[in-house]
């Protein structure tokens, strides 16, 4: 039994079993915090080790001098105390930071070094999402596109975290980080022409606007039903590494999200696969109208990566460096030590949850200026990119006249650009097209023919 322990237990909570970079992070951090208070936090006993771990708890020691239960999994101290485990700790899980409110590094900060080049690519993209949403927003106001959804807010979570991977890391996306696409080279054409559902669109509109993927990218196609993606991404990771792959995959989801089934049989799943995954949840604070305070009540979505026993880490997710240093990390740890990390990014979602919603019906607008302007990630990103002299006010005016230029012209070629014809409604899925899709297809047709009035005019017969 003893053995059959041994054997199957590993890890640690000493510093030197850590990989380098977590232990020069604990290095820094004030030797005040316990490993666990550290904002990356994870606890998984080794067995050999339990008995002088518990000599740590002294209560344990007076109380029965070493006396464990040796049950699988690992050593469990006996304790004559009966006390309930807290609904809560005293204090909330800290939120890393790199880059304060005015953009300035904080000090002692143990960030990941980003060039000059990178900062001013990540600068960019964020103006060009920021910019796509709102043209792309008033499109679907006057009524040329059928549906959108912003990232308002969150641009820095979508494009930092981007930056950060490498091409050949999976990306199974919720709905809120076209960033991620848009850094991997999807053109504003194409955004277009997905949002148009024209027959450019790589799902030749059979899906709604901005439900985007693509292959090439490595970029799984947006999937309405929310959290599906993780587990996905949790069999995607396990397959990166039967295959001896240098990547990982890496899924987003809201705090909306995590309280989906899929969300904890996803993190369960890869923390005893230990597959290579990076979960990334952006809790915005909101999942359409249901605020944080009634989706949970732990300590947001950090402490459950720890309960799964999965390194984790809260990160500003309105700071672009902390962003892109988590992220960065957490990559490491998940390709290097074949396990999952989970990604807490405390954000806001500065836009309505899409145009079919009125935020302003159920959240008081003083909260969303104060997001919108005092902790908006564009600009706070943009004071740091100046101040390192890397940016000036002659690049803003023509990179934003630029990306207004380039997203007029594509707007345009998609609006002009054929639909779809009807069959493409019913291709693509099987070889052979089953008896019950030809009845459909035929009932179809039928109806048109009755009624061509009510049958779109520019989707080919
Ligand atoms: C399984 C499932 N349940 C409900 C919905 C309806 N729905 C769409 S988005 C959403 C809120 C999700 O919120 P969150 O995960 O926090 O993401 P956010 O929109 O805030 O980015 C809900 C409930 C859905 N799409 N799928």
């Amino acid at each position: 039994m003893a053995t059959w322990l041994l054997g199957r237990s590993r890890i640690l909570t000493q510093k030197h079993h850590l990989p380098f970079f977590l232990a020069s992070f604990l290095k820094h951090t004030s030797p005040s915090i316990h490993p666990f208070q550290c904002p990356l936090s994870f606890s998984r006993y080794e067995s050999t080790k339990a008995e002088a771990q518990l000599e740590l708890d002294h209560d344990v020691v007076q109380d029965h001098h070493n006396q464990v239960i040796d049950f699988p999994g690992g050593k469990v101290a006996f304790t004559s105390e009966m006390r309930f485990i807290s609904d809560s700790t005293e204090k909330r899980v800290p939120c890393y930071r790199a880059l304060d409110d005015n953009g300035d590094l904080v000090k002692r900060t143990n960030n990941v070094q980003v060039s000059k080049e990178m900062a001013v690519k990540m600068y960019s993209e964020m103006v060009t999402l920021q910019t796509m949403d709102s043209i792309f927003y008033e499109v679907q106001r006057q009524g040329r596109i059928s549906f959108y959804l912003t990232s308002m807010g969150e641009e820095a979570v979508n494009i930092a975290s981007a930056a950060a991977l490498s091409p050949d890391d999976i990306i199974l996306p919720q709905y809120r980080e076209p960033g991620v696409l848009l850094w991997r080279g999807f053109t504003l054409q194409q955004f277009a022409h997905q949002c148009f559902g024209n027959t450019n669109d790589l799902g030749k509109g059979r899906q709604m606007p901005i439900h985007y993927g693509s292959n090439k990218h490595n970029y799984f196609t947006v999937s309405s039903p929310i959290a599906t993606q993780l587990p996905q991404a949790v069999g995607a990771a396990y397959s990166l590494k039967m295959d001896g792959k240098s990547a990982c995959a890496v899924t987003f989801c809201g705090d909306g999200g995590s309280s989906e089934g899929d969300f904890h049989a996803g993190l369960n799943f890869a923390a005893v696969m230990e597959a290579p995954v990076v979960f990334i949840c952006r809790n915005n604070g909101w999942a359409i109208s249901t605020r944080v305070e009634e989706q949970f009540r732990s300590d947001g979505i950090v402490v459950k990566g720890q309960a799964y026993g999965i390194w984790s880490i809260r990160v500003d997710g309105n700071d672009a460096l902390a962003v892109y240093s988590a992220v960065h990390t957490a990559r490491e740890i998940a390709i290097r030590e074949k396990r999952p990390v989970l990604i807490e990014a405390l954000t806001y979602r500065v836009g309505h949850h899409s145009t079919s919603d009125d935020s302003t019906k159920y959240r008081p607008i003083d909260e969303i200026e104060h997001w919108k302007m005092a902790r908006n990630p564009v600009n706070r990103f943009k004071r740091w990119v100046e101040r390192n002299g890397w940016w000036n006010d002659k690049d803003e005016l023509e990179l934003r006249s630029n990306i207004r230029k380039q997203l007029m012209h594509a707007i345009k070629v998609a609006e002009k650009a054929q639909k779809p014809p009807l069959e493409d409604m019913f291709n693509d899925v099987y070889d052979q097209l089953p008896s019950n899709l030809q009845e459909q297809e035929r009932l179809l047709r039928k109806t048109i023919e009755k009624h061509p009035k009510d049958y779109p005019s520019d989707v080919p017969l």
